[in-house]
């Protein structure tokens, strides 16, 4: 198990205590052309908390509402607001006054801090809730010159943490979801820990020299675990990127010698690309892989270009972060991996049995940080016995590693073939004109529904009638027949969430349409 004490506040763990423990002069965040180191850190952090409190009213319990990119303010506003006690629900930045409303409605939110330079569309939300009654902002850059750094400065650099409960929740995470409605999942001051005390040390072996680097949001958890919490938890550094293109990613783990990166499969293919163009990624010593299941040929290409591992894994807002992983030690191409100690993960029918091995099903996961939905009707159909239904059909091995098969709605059935959607994704990722695709089942007079492949081709190649015919052969001869994409439509640009999750109910509902 994991033991904490009973009076516990994550946000006080990975500062003061951080400095406590001999870690003050270590840099704890790089972002914005500036480190800073754990001392500050702690110091910034109190400030902010005393100015929540004595000047804006935040009271335990309150909920704050954070918007901005990934820069150290932000995960300074977050640290501070949980040091007061408050459950903090982190946005996206490029989220619009519509959906920002949205959440401020579920979570009852009077209190917003902004970074100013995307103000504007808080302000809107804010004209028209009958929650949000204060929107602060926060300098996003180095210069700490808006109105809560300027409050902020003046304040002493001691501050008395609340002393929460170590299940008193300290976050709201809200999915964005694949198909559009956004659900919120509680999480206990403890489960911010749990993350990094089981998958971050367990798998990925954090040390103090560690150098975090990385595209996910903060106001995503896998971004939020891989960019502040497994860094500050164990003295590491992160770097915060407000634009984390695979370029700028590079540019960073050459300039910083980053050592730990966490994105998606996409921005390894890129890097990959890039270092026949020189890129070097020497000094990374592993690579994480989650939010679309890792192909098969980018696990090779990528270990045997570096020399290093990549390791997939699967996470989930509801369990915070990663509970399904490869290691160092026992990892497969084409696979997630193992459940991380701690966590249990099972392949299940419709009645909750477990399927034999090799049997696609259902994938459901138990474990100490979730899963807690704010709504109860969510939690009586996602969560039995504590066991939390992902959305996701996996399939696990004779030797215990598990497998993605789709997400539940992405089997395609095909003239009575099942049919795995991502399968047919990744026989045509693996053809070099293909960039990026996404496969959805369409319906089918003859067939009831047939493979059709949305792809985004590679820069100079035609999109034309050879191209489709090169692309259905090369699906046909690297993966059973049947399953090649009968339809193939070319596109620019593929629909995603905000995360990067590609969402297929876009393209069936244009279908639809
Ligand atoms: O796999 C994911 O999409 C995920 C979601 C939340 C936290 C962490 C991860 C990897």
């Amino acid at each position: 198990g994991f033991d904490y004490p009973d009076r516990l506040n994550a946000a006080v763990e990975l500062t003061d205590r951080m400095v406590e423990k001999g870690f003050g002069d270590n840099t704890a965040l790089i972002g914005n052309g500036r480190r800073r180191t754990y001392k500050e850190l702690s110091d910034w952090t109190n400030r902010l908390a005393h100015a929540l409190v004595d000047n804006y009213g935040l009271k335990p319990g309150n909920r704050v509402l954070i918007r901005s990119a990934n820069n150290p303010a932000m995960v300074a506003c977050w640290l501070a607001a949980t040091k007061a006690g408050a459950v903090v629900v982190n946005t996206m930045p490029m989220l619009r006054a519509g959906e920002l409303a949205k959440i401020v409605d579920k979570a009852e939110i009077a209190l917003a801090l902004c970074d100013t330079r995307i103000k504007d569309e808080l302000v809107a939300c804010a004209k028209e809730s009958r929650f949000l009654e204060q929107v602060v902002g926060f300098d996003g850059t180095a210069n700490h010159d808006a109105e809560l750094d300027r409050i902020a400065l003046d304040k002493p650099v001691r501050f008395e943490a609340v002393q929460t409960c170590r299940d008193d929740v300290a976050l709201l995470g809200f999915t964005s979801g694949t198909t559009g409605v956004p659900k919120a999942t509680m999480h206990f001051h403890r489960d911010l820990l749990i993350i990094a005390d089981a998958y971050a040390k367990e798998v990925l072996k954090v040390v103090p020299e560690d150098v975090f680097v990385g595209s996910p949001p903060l106001a995503f958890t896998f971004g939020l675990g891989g960019l502040a919490i497994f860094p500050l938890r164990f003295g590491a550094a992160a770097t915060l990127l407000e634009h984390a293109t695979p370029p700028n990613m590079i540019e960073i783990i050459e300039k910083y010698r980053a050592t730990v990166s966490f994105t998606a499969p996409t921005a390894y293919r890129a890097m990959l690309k890039a270092m026949d163009e020189g890129a070097d990624l020497s000094s990374l010593r592993v690579a994480v892989s989650a939010g679309e299941t890792l192909p098969a040929p980018v696990f090779e290409e990528w270990t045997e270009k570096t020399g290093k591992p990549i390791l997939d894994g699967i996470g989930a807002t509801e369990m915070l972060h990663i509970f399904i992983s490869n290691r160092f030690e026992d990892r497969r191409a084409g696979s997630t991996g193992k459940p991380v100690g701690g966590y249990e993960a099972r392949v299940v029918d419709d009645a909750m049995r477990e399927v034999p091995r090799g049997t696609v099903g259902k994938l459901a996961v138990r474990g100490p940080t979730g899963c807690r939905y704010m709504a109860d009707d969510r939690q009586r159909d996602y969560v039995r016995d504590g066991w939390n239904l992902t959305g996701d059909a996996f399939v696990q091995d004779e030797d215990g590693f598990f497998h993605f098969a789709a997400r539940s709605d992405d089997m395609i059935v095909s003239a009575g073939y099942n049919i795995a959607g991502p399968e047919v994704e990744a026989a045509l990722l693996s053809h070099d004109d293909v960039a990026e695709c996404a496969v959805i089942g369409v319906s089918d007079g003859e067939r009831g529904q047939i493979v059709e492949a949305h792809v985004v081709l590679a820069a100079g190649v035609a999109a034309d009638a050879l191209t489709v015919k090169r692309l259905q052969d090369h699906v046909k001869a690297t993966i059973a027949p049947y399953k090649y994409p009968r339809s193939v439509k070319f596109i620019d640009a593929l629909p995603k969430t905000q995360t990067g999750k590609i969402q297929r109910f876009r393209l069936r509902a244009e279908k639809a349409n």
